[in-house]
């Protein structure tokens, strides 16, 4: 079975790669299909946000869709950055920027007040009026300062309490057994494997 990954966004690419290879699911990116326009996320919240890329992938390419959408959602902040996570600091931000503001805004804030999820919404797009979600989430805290050098994004800044490291300190392999990332899309998977009969 083909799919394409409705995301351009490399490291979330290499992740689900990662997390699907054990199957008999083929996987093709935006790479293979340059002509699909760029997707605007006019979402308001991440499953909205998965089920227009998964949507409107699908109608483009033709074949079935998986999208990700997933933020950072902190409690103090009321669950911010959340859906605006790619966009915290403004447009055109980079991670450095979103983490130095994230970590701005939590300044002498203490430890306990410091809880955040990482949450992954996955929508797989069967065709357009077909459209499954699913999610995944974990729970950790922010740091205060920026923490190792693998991953993308928050995660410098994400410390996950059992493993005693921020996700920035696991190498990818590590990372996908217990993140957000990891848990909905071998969920993703096992839908997958079910709907289409393969293993
Ligand atoms: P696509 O929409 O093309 O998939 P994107 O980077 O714009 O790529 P999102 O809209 O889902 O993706 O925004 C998610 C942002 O949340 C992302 O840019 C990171 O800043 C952050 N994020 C998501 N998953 C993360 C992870 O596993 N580790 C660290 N940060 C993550």
């Amino acid at each position: 079975m083909k799919i394409i990954l409705a995301t351009r966004n490399n490291h979330k690419t290499e992740e689900i790669k990662r997390i699907l290879e054990d199957s008999k699911i083929e996987i093709l990116t935006l790479k293979d299909f340059p002509d699909i326009p760029e997707i605007e996320e006019t979402g308001k919240t991440l499953e909205e946000n998965a089920v227009l890329k998964a949507k409107q992938v699908y109608t483009a390419a033709g074949i079935p869709a998986l999208a990700d959408d997933s933020g950072l959602e902190v409690e103090v902040l009321n669950g911010d950055p959340g859906v605006m996570s790619a966009r915290f600091a403004g447009p055109g931000c980079s991670y450095k920027d979103n983490n130095l503001k994230l970590l701005g805004l939590l300044k002498g804030i203490s430890r306990e007040k410091r809880g955040a999820t990482f949450r992954c919404v996955v929508a797989l797009a069967l065709n357009p009026d077909d459209i499954r979600v699913v999610e995944g989430k974990v729970k950790g805290f922010v740091t205060e300062n920026e923490i190792g050098e693998n991953g993308f994004g928050y995660d410098p800044v994400f410390f996950y309490p059992e493993l005693n490291k921020t996700f920035a300190q696991l190498n990818s392999e590590e990372k996908n057994k217990v993140s957000h990332r990891g848990f909905a899309f071998r969920k993703a998977k096992e839908l997958i494997k079910k709907i289409s009969n393969i293993e």
